[in-house]
C-alpha cells in the first residue's frame, strides 16, 4: 500500500494531493492514509503535509522501493509488482519461495543481501545500499531447454541499459558484465520446471553501483559504476534494465526472435576475436572466440584448430588478461 501512495504522490509531484483523493483511489480510510504517510516520511521521503491541502512530495531517499520503481516505468508486466526489502538473505531464494503464488514479472529487490549467491553456490557480495540486488520472477510459455537463453537476454539488456546511460560496458559471454576489464554485474538464472514445462524462472541480477571498496578476495576483479567514474543513480539503471529486458524477452518468448539480443551480445562482446581460457571443472584450455551464432552459442577455435560451439552455462571463461 505504501508503494501505491508513493506512486500517487510522484505522479502529482508538483501539487498537493488530498488525503481524501488517496483514500478514494486506494479504497482505504483517511486515517490509514495518514498512518502510511507517517511511515513513508520515517523512511526518509521528503513530504510536506498541510491541513486541508494534503501531501506534496519533494524528494525521495536513494531507495529501490516499489513506489519509486513503478513511477513512470515503461513496461507492460515486468515490475508491476515490486517486493522491496531493507535486508534479506538472497533475493533469488526469496523469489523462488514465492514464485508459485506470484504474478509474472514480479520483482524482488533488497538494499542488502546477507547470503547473495553466484553460480554453483559461489558467494556474491551485496553491500548495503551500494548496488542493485534484484530478482525477476518469469513464467514464460516456452520449453525448459530454451530457458538458458534468458541469461543472454539479461546480459544484453544490462549492457544496453548501461550504454543508454553513457557507460562503456561489455559482455563477457554469457553472464558477466564488465567495465574497464572488471566485473560490474553478474547474472544467476534459476529454473523451476517439470520435464516439458517451466513453472517459473528466477532471473537474478547483481550490480555494483556505488561500491568504492571491495573485499580483498574480489578487489582485483570487481568494480562499480561509480568507481569507474560514472555518476548514475541506481534507480535509473534499474528502470532502464527492466524496460530493455522486457523488449528482448518478449521478442524471444512471444516471437521466437533472438536477433536483437544476439546483435547486442556481438556488438558489446568483451571476448569476440580474443583468446580466452575455458575452464571446465579442473580442466583449463586456451582457445580463440570467433563468433556468437544464431542460437546464441559461442563459437571457438580450439587448440587443434577445430571449430567448437559452446552452450551457455556449461563452462566458465577467463580472459587472457584478467577478463
Ligand atoms: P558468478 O558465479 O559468475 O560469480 C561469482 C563470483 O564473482 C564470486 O566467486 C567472486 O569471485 C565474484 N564476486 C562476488 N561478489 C562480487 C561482486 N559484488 N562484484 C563482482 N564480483 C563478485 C554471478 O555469479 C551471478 C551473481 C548474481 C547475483 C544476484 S544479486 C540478486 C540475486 N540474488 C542472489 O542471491 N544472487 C542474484
Amino acid at each position: 500500500m505504501r508503494s501505491e501512495i508513493i506512486k500517487i504522490l510522484l505522479e502529482n509531484k508538483d501539487e498537493f494531493v488530498s488525503g481524501e483523493h488517496i483514500s478514494e483511489r486506494l479504497g482505504i480510510s483517511r486515517s490509514a492514509v495518514s498512518k502510511h504517510i507517517k511511515n513513508i516520511k520515517n523512511q526518509g521521503y521528503d513530504i510536506e503535509s498541510i491541513t486541508k491541502k494534503g501531501h506534496k512530495i519533494f524528494g525521495c531517499p536513494d531507495l529501490l522501493s516499489g513506489g519509486i520503481i513503478k513511477h513512470d516505468l515503461n513496461t507492460d508486466f515486468i515490475g508491476k509488482e515490486v517486493i522491496h526489502f531493507d535486508t534479506i538473505g538472497s533475493t533469488n531464494d526469496y523469489a523462488k519461495e514465492i514464485a508459485g503464488d506470484s504474478i509474472d514479472g514480479t520483482i524482488v529487490v533488497s538494499e542488502e543481501q546477507t547470503k547473495g549467491r553466484g553460480r554453483r553456490g559461489k558467494e556474491w557480495h551485496s553491500i548495503k545500499g551500494d548496488g542493485i540486488w534484484l530478482s525477476i520472477i518469469l513464467k514464460p510459455d516456452i520449453y525448459p531447454h530454451k530457458a538458458p537463453f534468458i541469461t543472454q537476454i539479461a546480459g544484453a539488456s544490462i549492457v544496453k541499459s548501461l550504454r543508454n546511460l553513457g557507460i562503456d560496458a561489455s559482455i563477457k559471454w554469457p553472464n558477466d558484465i564488465i567495465v574497464n576489464n572488471k566485473k560490474v554485474s553478474g547474472i544467476l538464472t534459476e529454473l523451476g520446471a517439470e520435464i516439458d514445462q517451466i513453472n517459473y524462472i528466477v532471473l537474478g541480477i547483481g550490480m555494483n553501483v556505488k561500491t568504492m571498496n571491495f573485499p580483498e578476495e574480489i578487489n582485483s576483479i570487481a568494480t562499480s559504476i561509480f568507481k569507474e567514474g560514472y555518476d548514475v543513480k541506481r534507480i535509473d539503471i534499474l528502470k532502464n534494465i527492466l524496460e530493455e529486458f522486457e523488449k528482448l524477452y518478449l521478442d524471444y518468448t512471444e516471437r521466437n526472435d533472438k536477433s536483437s539480443c544476439i546483435k547486442i551480445c556481438k556488438e558489446s562482446s568483451a571476448i569476440l576475436g580474443k583468446k580466452i581460457y575455458i575452464i571446465n571443472g579442473d580442466k583449463k584450455r586456451k582457445v580463440k572466440c570467433i563468433d556468437i551464432n544464431e542460437e546464441g552459442n559461442l563459437v571457438i577455435i580450439n587448440e587443434d584448430n577445430d571449430i567448437e560451439e559452446l552452450i551457455s552455462g556449461e563452462v566458465s571463461i577467463r580472459g587472457e588478461h584478467n577478463y
